[in-house]
């Protein structure tokens, strides 16, 4: 077969995302509530501004919507994120950037699943968040070698989708049929499991080291734990939660509130506790255990490492004007305080380019088409921009924040929870068991511009502006 006859990766993906988004919405209903929730409140903010349905529109972003979400898994061992990494490389999905969540007490360290090129994303940008637990931080060592005990004894894979997988690798591709087969085997994966693979006494010993020890340890497979929608503005769905009969954790995650979002917001609503049957526990008798919630968010510019820095600096600032973990007593005031630190970051996308704080796209506008080959063109990007030849507009931040991926974590896993660690950050570490490098997701941001700049140049048939 050749390259032309396979099954395209990204549609591979699509239809993947498509059918985990379909598994959730059947395993829990929340989330389909939420979905309708996240459309009406897109509507409405299409609907009341029509600059923001404008500038969706001109990035093509508009079709990537409704489609838009990511999810999240955690597994246990180097061989399950391995294979995981060549599981996802058939859908076009590859490991981009590094978090460590151990400095805000969750024992893992993860990457992002995601597609790597414009192009590619707009097909689907569907991303996988995936941690890979840390045991060597479970303090006592029996507790350890019971549980990399179980962990080495299960598979999370079927033997068909391994077979896929290396058949992929070998020939190159998949057919459309074997795509197909593949989507509904790797589904198979992420799928919940409401037997536990130890018994509740192991389980409640897993679960007093870490509840995220427990979850990874004590099931067949790596659940996937959320699915999460994109949405225009966070705040209203914040908001009619509630309405919804959803209750939204106290805080919302990462900047506040702007009139140019910058990087990612989120939030999430706890999941209800679920029927778990242990290893020798008689049919009629049953325990529980939550792991699945559901969480929205909402995507505004990607920063430059120097916007990054600007960012963390002020988050930063923030969070010690507080003085403590922002929770519902001092929600209100970490609002306020955020909004007043943040007035630091300049709130306009022409300031944030200047400034070289955002990356952005840029096209040709159709004043610049029409005066291709004349004199005024011969000129630089500036002026482009500046005579309305050029145009742009930021580029979405596809990527996660690990103060904000810690909160998260954290809101599923109960205050109790706060653990410090000795052991901190192991990249290294990572890539090896990964089998791989992650790749630096600011480079991806910078290539983007700059292949925009290279079309601008192509387009206006002037000297390269890249
Ligand atoms: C992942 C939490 C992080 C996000 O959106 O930052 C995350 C997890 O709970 O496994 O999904
Ligand atoms: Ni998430």
């Amino acid at each position: 077969m050749n390259a032309a006859s396979f099954a395209n990766r990204d549609e591979i993906r699509a239809s993947f995302s498509r059918a985990m988004s379909d598994m959730y919405k059947a395993e829990v209903p929340l989330y389909g509530t939420l979905m309708e929730l996240v459309s009406e409140t897109n509507d409405i903010v299409m609907t009341s501004s029509p600059k923001i349905a404008e500038s969706l529109k001109s990035t093509d972003e508009l079709q990537r919507l409704e489609m838009e979400r990511h999810g999240a898994i955690r597994v246990g061992t180097a061989t399950e994120l391995a294979t995981l990494s060549r599981l996802f490389a058939v859908m076009g999905m590859e490991p981009v950037g590094y978090y460590d969540l151990t400095p805000a007490g969750v024992p893992v360290h993860s990457t992002a699943f995601r597609a790597v090129h414009e192009a590619s994303l707009q097909v689907s940008p569907f991303r996988v968040f995936t941690s890979l637990l840390r045991l060597e931080l479970i303090e006592n060592e029996e507790l350890r070698t019971f549980a990399s005990s179980v962990l080495a004894k299960r598979n999370i894979f079927t033997s068909r989708v391994i077979e896929l997988i290396e058949q992929s690798e070998r020939e190159g591709g998949l057919s459309a049929a074997d795509a197909d087969e593949f989507v509904q085997q790797a589904l198979e994966t992420f799928r919940w499991h409401n037997t536990a693979t130890v018994t509740l006494d192991e389980y409640k010993q897993l679960n007093a080291q870490h509840r995220l020890i427990a979850d990874v340890v004590a099931f067949k497979g790596p659940h996937i734990n959320h699915l999460t929608p994109r949405t225009l503005d966070i705040d209203i769905v914040q908001a009619a939660m509630p309405r919804k009969g959803i209750t939204p954790k106290a805080v919302v995650e990462g900047p506040p509130r702007r009139e140019c979002p910058i990087l990612l917001r989120q939030t999430s609503f706890k999941a209800l506790d679920e029927k778990i049957t242990f290893l020798g526990q008689p049919a009629n008798e049953s325990g529980s255990h939550s792991a699945r919630f559901g969480e929205i968010e909402q995507r505004g510019a990607a920063l430059t490492p120097k916007g990054r820095e600007l960012y963390d600096e002020l988050l930063n600032a923030a969070r010690s004007e507080l003085g403590e973990f922002p929770n519902e007593s001092n929600a209100a005031r970490y609002v306020e305080i955020l909004e007043k630190t943040f007035k630091a970051f300049p709130d306009s996308y022409e300031e944030m380019r200047i400034k070289g704080l955002a990356y952005f796209k840029y096209f040709p506008s159709r004043t610049g088409v029409a005066a291709r080959n004349s004199e005024r063109l011969l000129e630089g990007l500036e002026q482009l921009i500046h005579t309305g030849q050029v145009s742009f507009e930021p580029l979405v931040y596809e990527d996660f924040l690990p103060v904000s991926a810690a909160g998260i974590f954290q809101s599923n896993l109960g205050d109790d929870s706060q653990s410090h660690y000795a052991i901190s950050s192991n990249q290294e570490d990572f890539h090896t068991a990964l089998g791989r490098e992650t790749i630096n997701e600011l480079k991806l941001y910078a290539d983007t511009q700059h292949r925009s700049l290279l079309d601008c140049s192509n387009i206006l048939r002037i000297p390269s502006l890249a």
